[in-house]
């Protein structure tokens, strides 16, 4: 296909925070897709709150890491939505699926990896620990915090009962979704939350995921091994 040829040849800048559990999505997607010597990463300080500054929002509306920046001046954010632009460049999907029905289950898994884990565990982050600091976290709300790691904690046990019936989050194949999962325990070390041990399924399957080269990579930057 020529428009997969083309797209080949461009260099495409991402701006995040190297460290940072939803941009740990995009980056373990481009070492899946061999796509890492393709980007240019520009970092932009969290911790600084640089995210909320006009300078960035004219770049994302929602102020929020990462944003991937094509060489024609489009700003497209959302991990989802980069996931889905990366996974199309050579024309050979391997994360968000071929046929219509795996895009729908991947689909359908990756918002429930986003709403009952890795989103929940964000509100908490934000609301129910220091989060950045003082200067960035304008308002919090403990409350909801709390309540939000609560919903964390269940959807463990939820996407634990999903693997005891499958190898990967949404069927038999690696995807995207397993890819949020993953952030959401990146993320859930970051807050201190472990997986509880009666997840099972859920520890064996974080095991498998840690043994792929994109996965260990990307957490020998972000946290500790287990
Ligand atoms: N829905 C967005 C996506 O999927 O891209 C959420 C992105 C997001 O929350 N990113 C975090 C952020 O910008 C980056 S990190 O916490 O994982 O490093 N947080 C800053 C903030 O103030 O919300």
């Amino acid at each position: 296909m020529r428009w997969a040829r083309f797209a080949k040849e461009v260099v495409m800048k991402i701006h995040d925070w190297p460290t940072g559990p939803y941009p740990a999505r995009v980056r373990i997607a481009l070492a899946e897709k061999d796509l890492r010597s393709r980007v240019q990463f520009v970092t932009v300080s969290l911790r600084k709150g640089e995210h909320k500054k006009p300078d960035f929002l004219a770049k994302n509306y929602s102020g929020t890491l990462p944003v991937l920046e094509l060489d024609d001046g489009t700003f497209i954010a959302e991990c989802t939505a980069i996931t889905e632009y990366l996974d199309a460049l050579d024309g050979a999907p391997t994360l968000t699926g071929g046929t219509p029905r795996e895009k729908g289950l991947i689909h359908m898994m990756n918002k429930r990896a986003e709403l009952e884990l890795l989103d929940a565990i964000s509100v908490y982050f934000h609301h129910g620990t220091p989060g950045l600091g003082p200067d960035v976290e304008v308002y919090q709300n403990a409350e909801w915090g709390f309540r939000q790691r609560d919903k964390a904690l269940k959807g463990m046990h939820y996407f634990d009962a999903v693997l005891k019936r499958q190898k990967f989050i949404a069927g038999d194949t690696f995807s995207m979704a397993d890819i949020t999962v993953i952030g959401g325990l990146i993320f859930a070390r970051v807050v201190k939350l472990p997986v509880p041990d009666e997840c099972e399924a859920l520890h064996a399957w974080y095991a498998r995921m840690r043994e792929r080269p994109s996965v260990r990579e990307q957490l020998s930057m972000s946290a500790p091994a287990d």
